[in-house]
């Protein structure tokens, strides 16, 4: 399959609905949802829609219905960014390309913007259950794992441990420990979102979700790799600060040979995971390969 194609048509129909769902408005609410559409709307990957599309497919589910689950993963994910990059936390000027929410804006209207965000998820989650009754608990289900998998349990969580980890020496097990929940746990649960939703066995649900685990780790390393050794100009943010700001990365604890083979590893494991499924599961096992050779 063509995995560039899958993803630029993908990427147009997560874009397409995310625009949909946060209109412009000419209230007094006028400037935070700008800079909320600023932020969603100003390039991404869109990998954890992506994630819960297909992991939605490869168990025969009907993406339409899927949609709200990945808008509000994106949601999630962007807030997260736009408070990542405050001068609180990684102080960063430059995302995706452009000038972070807070430069373009200024720090109040970001933190607002990030906030409105995240209820803006929990909001278009609970919508889909009202809409679709037939489906309110499976989406009561998806509710409670994105709550778990961004909250205190998963991202925030990780961001936490993060912040504290920073300039001290770190084991590969905390290393491990943060990014399961930092960067995992986020994308673990589009991954299961999306099996859940798209109407898998409890058996496939597992295996999808132990792929998405999986995924999770691959992407952090890879993450952590493109920090020493991407280019900026393609990442759209600066790189080398991670070692700038000391923080526990694989790279630093494995160093770059044993990172990059731990990730081959995982990539293998991931993709034995998938062997039940038919071919339907090709975008998930070749989007676990694209981790290895991703630029951005
Ligand atoms: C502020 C609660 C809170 C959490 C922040 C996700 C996160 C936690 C911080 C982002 C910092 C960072 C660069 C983490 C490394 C992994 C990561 C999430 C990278 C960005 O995700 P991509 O590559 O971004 O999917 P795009 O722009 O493509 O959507």
């Amino acid at each position: 399959m063509d995995l560039k194609h899958y993803l630029s048509e993908r990427k147009i129909f997560v874009d397409q609905v995310l625009d949909q769902s946060l209109t412009v408005v000419n209230g007094p609410n006028f400037r935070v949802v700008q800079a909320m559409r600023y932020s969603l709307l100003g390039g991404g990957k869109r990998l954890r829609p992506i994630l819960c599309l297909a992991a939605a497919e490869a168990v025969s589910g009907d993406a339409v219905q899927v949609m709200p689950v990945a808008c509000a993963l994106e949601m999630i994910h962007t807030y997260s960014l736009i408070h990542d990059d405050l001068p609180a936390m990684d102080n960063d000027d430059l995302r995706r390309g452009r000038p972070t929410c807070h430069k373009q804006f200024d720090e109040a209207t970001a933190i607002l913007a990030g906030d409105g965000l995240l209820t803006a998820a929990f909001f278009v989650l609970a919508e889909a259950a009202v809409q679709h009754p037939e489906q309110a608990t499976a989406y009561a289900e998806i509710t409670r794992l994105i709550a778990e998998a961004s909250g205190y349990q998963g991202m925030v969580g990780g961001q936490m441990a993060d912040l504290l980890a920073e300039g001290q020496p770190s084991t590969l097990d905390q290393v491990e420990a943060i990014h399961r929940l930092k960067t995992g746990a986020l994308l673990k649960a589009s991954v299961r979102a999306g099996a859940i939703l798209g109407g898998g066995s409890p058996q496939q649900i597992e295996a999808l979700t132990r792929y998405g685990e999986k995924f999770g780790l691959i992407f952090q390393i890879t993450d952590d790799l493109l920090d020493v050794e991407g280019e900026s100009g393609v990442m759209g943010k600066p790189t080398g600060m991670d070692a700038i700001r000391q923080k526990a990365t694989y790279p630093g604890v494995l160093g770059i040979a044993a990172a990059k083979s731990q990730a081959r590893d995982l990539v293998a494991g991931a993709l034995s995971d998938l062997q039940p499924f038919g071919e339907f599961a090709d975008p998930l096992r070749h989007l676990a390969q694209y981790l290895l050779i991703r630029r951005q």
